[in-house]
């Protein structure tokens, strides 16, 4: 990834998506990049993860749900409850199609956004925790302490999101999607004990 290659990205997220949701777009682009310079990864996939993770939120769930069965992109039972859920499936389809990212790691970033997933690799989680922690970003609670954490020991700020997310989905009767649930129990299990 070229960063000429970078700057078309940028360009046509600035038209595709509404203005908050392009400012988010960089905050999680830029918080990415930050992570990757701190846990030696590489920019340029973090920067063009950022850039193109929300590329598929613009869409309306009609929209979403037509790409998916277009396709042949299955849909779960919580997906179609919650059909927003779609926008990371559809914009990792999008990011092949359409951005031309061959890059399996970028793809599975984009992929595993929102509910991440067991055995994720260092880029994977660095653009599910700046998606959460990016500047914009202001109701969750515990952000302070997150986002501190995340620059220590990426794994835990993970459990931390994955925890408070969780705690948030069932204090408005959300239906849980089963992976978000099975990437907390992964990685509780895989913490070192204190
Ligand atoms: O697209 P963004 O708003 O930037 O962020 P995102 O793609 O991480 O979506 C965040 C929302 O996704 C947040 O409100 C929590 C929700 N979410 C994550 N896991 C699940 C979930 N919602 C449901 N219903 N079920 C889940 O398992
Ligand atoms: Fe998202
Ligand atoms: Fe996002």
């Amino acid at each position: 990834m070229k960063a000429a290659d970078i700057k078309k990205i940028r360009k046509k997220m600035e038209k595709s998506l509404d203005p908050k949701r392009f400012e988010h777009t960089l905050g999680v682009a830029y918080t990415a990049c930050c992570l990757a310079m701190c846990y030696d990864t590489d920019l340029n996939k973090a920067m063009t993860a950022g850039l193109l993770h929300d590329c598929a939120k613009c869409l309306n769930d009609e929209k979403k749900i037509a790409i998916c069965e277009k396709h042949n992109i299955p849909i779960n039972d919580v997906e179609k409850k919650n059909p927003f859920l779609l926008h990371a499936k559809v914009g990792s389809y999008m990011a092949m199609k359409q951005f031309n990212i061959h890059d399996q790691d970028i793809i599975n970033a984009i992929l595993n956004h929102t509910t991440a997933r067991p055995g994720m690799s260092q880029l994977e989680k660095i653009i599910y925790i700046a998606d959460y922690i990016e500047p914009g970003r202001k109701q969750a609670p515990n952000l302070v302490q997150i986002r501190k954490l995340a620059f220590q020991d990426l794994d835990l700020a993970l459990i931390k999101i994955l925890e408070d997310t969780l705690h948030y989905l069932r204090s408005i009767n959300a239906p849980i999607d089963i992976m978000t649930q099975k990437t907390y129990d992964f990685y509780c299990a895989q913490k070192p004990a204190e």
